[in-house]
């Protein structure tokens, strides 16, 4: 099928905004920077990446005629925390496994941001005390196994969405919206930055350029920047989706090599802890564009959008657009950064 055949259930305000970054250009005083803003693209509940990908899960979600969600995430997942959004706006419940994938120690890790968002919705949110793992738990199959014998009937969504067969559509799609909002803007973006951890983002974005370049012959380098800290993890999972999802939309190619980049060095020893690159491109972000990142994710990935813009990787005539994926309720949890 093409990717324009696939349901897809509106959860977003519409297409994301494009937001030139002036002052952060100036200051790197290299290529031209823009975001998209997946933070700010939907109502539900703060919104983020996760509520791009469940549009098209949820045309499947509602067939299936279950009435628990039942997911995974750490206890600040963005994730979880989406898929508890989505579950009240479609008037079912959620069953989440939220696991210690982080050795943050503050008190109220597992009490404020993301997981009090998800509390606040009504999902039954449950610790873990297993340690981070982007691959398929026990916890989560014993929740599904729960749910069941309860007498629910639950839907299984994996950690980011990322292994479901359609988790690669939503971010396919967002590169189709990119093209629409280029004509509009009469501008073209040559570099693309996105964060990658359980890898749906990233492949979804890879598989829909890749179907674009088919289309326009337009070549753009799309640079994922890990922040697991288990880079192979990440990159096999990356390699795995872009190649599903190139299939479920027909691109009748393999992809090259170079189409498929996942770069390490802003995620630091451990997923979850944010390093000196992160704080300072964070206070960038903020301080210069107002633009709030968090440092699991986001602050990790524009950490390297900075780096690569100030050693002229991505040259100075270049246009570089960041994917900016949410994940800001998390910053509650981190206070102790910013004393
Ligand atoms: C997340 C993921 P992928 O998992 O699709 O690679 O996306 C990475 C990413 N930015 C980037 C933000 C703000 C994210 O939340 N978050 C996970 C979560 O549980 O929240 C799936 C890990």
């Amino acid at each position: 099928m093409k990717l324009a055949e696939f349901p897809r259930y509106p959860l977003t305000f519409g297409p994301s905004p494009l937001q030139h970054l002036r002052r952060l250009t100036q200051h790197l005083g290299g290529a031209q920077v823009w975001a998209k803003r997946e933070d700010v693209s939907s109502g539900l509940a703060y919104g983020g990446n996760k509520i791009r990908k469940l549009e098209y899960i949820v045309p499947d979600i509602l067939a299936s005629g279950a009435d628990t969600l039942v997911s995974i995430g750490g206890y600040q997942s963005n994730h979880t925390r989406q898929v508890a959004a989505v579950a009240a706006h479609l008037g079912l419940k959620a069953r989440l496994v939220q696991e210690k994938w982080v050795p943050w120690d503050d008190p109220t890790n597992d009490q404020v941001g993301n997981i009090l968002l998800s509390r606040m919705m009504g999902a039954d949110s449950r610790l873990d005390d297993a340690g981070f793992d982007i691959g398929v738990r026990d916890s989560w199959r014993n929740a599904l196994a729960e749910v069941e014998a309860s007498g629910g009937k639950p839907y299984p969504i994996p950690a980011g969405a990322s292994e479901h067969p359609l988790g690669g559509l939503g971010f396919a799609n967002w590169a189709f919206e990119v093209a629409e909002q280029e004509k509009a803007l009469g501008i073209r973006f040559d570099t693309i930055i996105v964060c990658t951890v359980t890898g749906s983002t990233h492949a979804g974005v890879i598989a829909g350029f890749a179907a674009l370049e088919d289309l326009t012959g337009v070549r753009r380098r799309v640079l994922g920047i890990d922040a697991s800290a288990t880079l192979q993890k990440t990159t096999d999972q990356v390699e795995r989706i872009a190649r599903n999802t190139a299939e479920l939309i027909e691109l009748g190619r393999d992809l090259r090599d170079d189409e498929i980049q996942v770069l390490e060095g802003w995620a630091g020893e451990l997923y979850g802890l944010p390093v000196d690159s992160t704080m300072d491109a964070m206070a960038l972000g903020a301080q210069l564009e107002a633009m709030i990142t968090d440092p699991v994710y986001e602050g990790k990935s524009l950490a390297g959008l900075i780096d690569l813009v100030r050693s002229g990787d991505i040259p100075r005539d270049s246009n570089v657009l960041y994917a900016h994926l949410g994940g800001q309720p998390a910053i509650n949890a981190y206070h102790s950064l910013w004393p």
